[in-house]
């Protein structure tokens, strides 16, 4: 090698070094935060509740439901596919986003303060009625109030209008919860720990889609119970940001192998449980977007409809890349 490239090969090396993440912002579990930190992170989702929407699909008033419209109308395409998992990763990390660059949501200040924003889930399992997380004050508010419609009846989302869902539903509705400690039990350590220890993303993936993933979300009950339509309770960004700490517990324990390699088909089954049929206004997600064939690949598109730009597969599976740069502190 000549002079020359050497001492470019050694500046891109070192440009590259500079663009990598070097400071990650730290996610840190929800029981660990004091209460003016929760009062922060409640009055951010607060304040992207009444946002204007922007992204033009049918239905949102606010970002905050901008946000849950993306999920309802891409429900078919990211569950039950291999790109579940880095969607929901990408899907938080907007939330995240625009909690921080919309609403000065100051816990995300990776040099200053740590980002506050996971349910560490497993002490809860099984009594997720007891739960710190659902304090009416310090928290996402109690339980639905037991009529038709399970309506939240105490804490700071209790008079939200959600006009995306139930489901496929464009209608005001309230947020509803319906807590059920039973199905929580599927968010215990013993579950989660049994889904670490699954030797490839093939089978890690259906694993924790299908036990502390469903877990929560039925544990929770009502919106959060619709494959659909549930990030219209705004504990769904905590729960699946817990998921996304399993995933990546799972993949840092090969980090090479597991941030570079994806599997699993790229078109849901026409039935998925807990997700209601999808009306004919939702195209069929013909899934090979961004894959040569039907399995998903790292440059499977992760489309955003608009809130921000698309990322691949591969643009999420390290969060400590050139894209997304944070961390979990451990409970
Ligand atoms: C965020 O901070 C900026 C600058 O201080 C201010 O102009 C803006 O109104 C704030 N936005 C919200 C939603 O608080
Ligand atoms: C995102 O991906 C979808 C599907 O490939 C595409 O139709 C859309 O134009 C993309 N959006 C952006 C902003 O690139
Ligand atoms: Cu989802």
């Amino acid at each position: 090698m000549s002079q020359l490239c050497r001492l470019l090969a050694f500046m891109l090396a070192v440009s590259s070094t500079l663009a990598a993440c070097t400071n990650p912002g730290k996610r840190r579990p929800w029981h660990t935060l004091s209460n003016d930190e929760k009062l922060e992170y409640i009055h951010a989702e607060l304040c992207f509740m009444q946002k204007p929407a922007v992204l033009g699909l049918p239905g949102p008033r606010t970002r905050f439901d901008d946000l849950q419209a993306v999920h309802q109308r891409q429900a078919y395409a990211v569950h039950f596919v291999g790109a579940f998992l880095p969607f929901h990763r990408l899907f938080v990390h907007a939330h995240e986003t625009a909690l921080r660059t919309e609403c000065n949501y100051s816990g995300y200040q990776p040099y200053v303060t740590p980002l506050p924003l996971y349910w560490h889930e497993q002490p809860d399992a099984g009594h997720f009625h007891t739960s710190a997380i659902f304090d009416a004050t310090y928290g996402f508010g109690g339980d639905g109030d037991g009529g038709n419609a399970q309506c939240l009846a105490t804490g700071p989302f209790a008079n939200y209008a959600n006009p995306i869902g139930p489901a496929y539903a464009l209608a005001d509705h309230c947020i509803s919860r319906q807590i059920t400690d039973a199905a929580s039990r599927a968010t215990a350590a013993a579950a989660v720990d049994a889904c670490l220890a699954k030797p490839d993303f093939g089978s890690a993936w259906p694993c924790i889609e299908c036990v502390p993933h469903v877990g929560g979300h039925f544990g929770v009950g009502g919106e959060m119970a619709n494959g659909v339509s549930s990030p219209g309770d705004p504990i769904f960004y905590l729960h699946h940001a817990w998921l996304d700490k399993v995933f990546w517990d799972w993949q840092a324990r090969d980090r090479e192998e597991r941030t570079t390699t994806i599997s699993g088909p790229n078109v849901a089954p026409d039935y998925m449980p807990g997700f209601p049929p999808r009306p004919d206004s939702i195209p069929r997600p013909t899934g090979a977007d961004g894959d040569p064939g039907m399995t998903t690949t790292m440059g499977h598109v992760l489309n955003m409809l608009g809130n921000g730009p698309n990322q691949t597969v591969a643009d999420v599976m390290d969060i400590q890349g050139d894209f997304l740069c944070y961390e979990y502190v451990e409970p």
